[in-house]
């Protein structure tokens, strides 16, 4: 295949490209060298391709319509690395998920239903499922609006989402290990999967503050090989085998908040730091911070109440996730807001 018709969007703070299913190969190794094709990949500078040489713009949603009791549409997230010639399914992306709402209608694969679209989105990569508010007034998906999120310039229309039961997502287990706290290399971590796989330790511990800037954490190698090591143990850990390859588990570095939050996080993902923070990340590493005996619980600050608002620092602001907690203080529910906006609409060759 050389070409596929495409949406080019932005969902949350990432950047990547929206497919119909049928517009792509079938054969997952076909599938993939055209993706790689697509985005440039690998080359640092992705240069012949679309990615944005960092693995937040190269990013792909695949879409398709759901054939799965009360869900409208199933979403695949590929994550395309940018200097290795991977295409991996092994994570969810909770950012490029605010895309497929608008997509999806956009596509006449979901009829809207007034001036509020809610789309039912199983997630094929973690087999759970999301609720996406979209906007649709006059029956038709709008970007244009006032909410804003920190990462993105400018304001934009709503898209609140929903999580139910994300805990165990990829690992089986909220803590695959059964424990608040395991030791890697001398490192208290938190092994947690609440949507995403997460390591979570606090930053001192690795030798940073947890308050650095992105650039200053991608250019300390001495800091990258330590967290490495520590990533490529506790993946076995969390039952997620031989991690070289994969792009998770993310690894959390977390300290007090600065700014009146809960927590402040720098997360790498796994090479690279984050600029704000992922959206599955977020949830699970506020619910890491609920979790008593954690290194995340040792420097949050968490009010009582058993439906928990935790803002979350990043390098660039916040995220703040809804957390809705049953009788026994297990976290069941998340929500956030997003934002996304459609770029650009034509084919794309590979
Ligand atoms: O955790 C980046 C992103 C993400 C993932 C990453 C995400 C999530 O910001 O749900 O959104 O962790 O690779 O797009």
């Amino acid at each position: 295949m050389n070409s596929a018709p495409v949406m080019w969007m932005r969902g949350g703070t990432s950047k990547g490209a929206v497919f119909l299913a049928s517009d792509l190969p079938t054969e997952t190794a076909e599938r993939d060298a055209f993706l790689l094709r697509v985005m440039g990949s690998p080359d640092p500078r992705q240069i012949d391709g679309m990615g944005g040489a960092d693995p937040l713009t190269s990013k792909v949603a695949v879409v398709s319509r759901s054939t799965r009791d009360g869900v409208d549409v199933d979403y695949l997230f590929l994550q395309v690395f940018v200097d290795q010639p991977i295409v991996s399914d092994s994570q969810n992306c909770g950012n490029m998920l605010a895309a497929v709402g608008p997509f999806a209608i956009e596509r006449g694969l979901v009829a809207a239903t007034g001036d509020e679209t809610r789309v039912a989105i199983f997630m094929v990569n973690t087999g759970q499922i999301a609720v996406a508010a979209c906007q649709t007034p006059g029956g038709v998906p709008t970007y244009n609006g006032d909410a804003a999120i920190d990462g993105v310039p400018g304001t934009a229309a709503p898209i609140p989402l929903e999580f139910r039961d994300t805990a165990g997502s990829s690992c089986g287990a909220l803590l695959p290990t059964g424990n608040a706290a395991d030791e890697i290399n001398g490192v208290a971590c938190t092994l947690i999967d609440n949507g995403m796989p997460c390591v979570v330790f606090k930053a001192e511990d690795v030798g940073a503050t947890g308050y650095e800037d992105r650039e200053t954490l991608d250019v300390d190698e001495t800091l990258k090989a330590r967290i490495e090591a520590i990533r490529l143990q506790a993946g076995p850990m969390m039952n997620l085998g031989d991690v070289r390859e994969k792009s998770v588990p993310k690894m959390m570095l977390v300290a007090p908040p600065q700014h009146g939050g809960a927590v402040t996080v720098r997360s790498f993902i796994p090479h690279r730091a984050h600029a704000t923070i992922g959206v599955l990340g977020a949830v699970s590493v506020a619910t890491a911070c609920l979790i008593q005996g954690s290194p995340a619980a040792a420097v949050a600050v968490v009010s009582a109440g058993d439906r928990k608002t935790l803002s979350v620092e990043h390098p660039t602001g916040e995220m703040s996730c809804v957390l809705g907690l049953d009788a026994d203080g297990q976290v069941v529910t998340a929500a956030l807001l997003r934002t996304a906006r459609k770029l650009m609409e034509g084919r794309v060759f590979g």
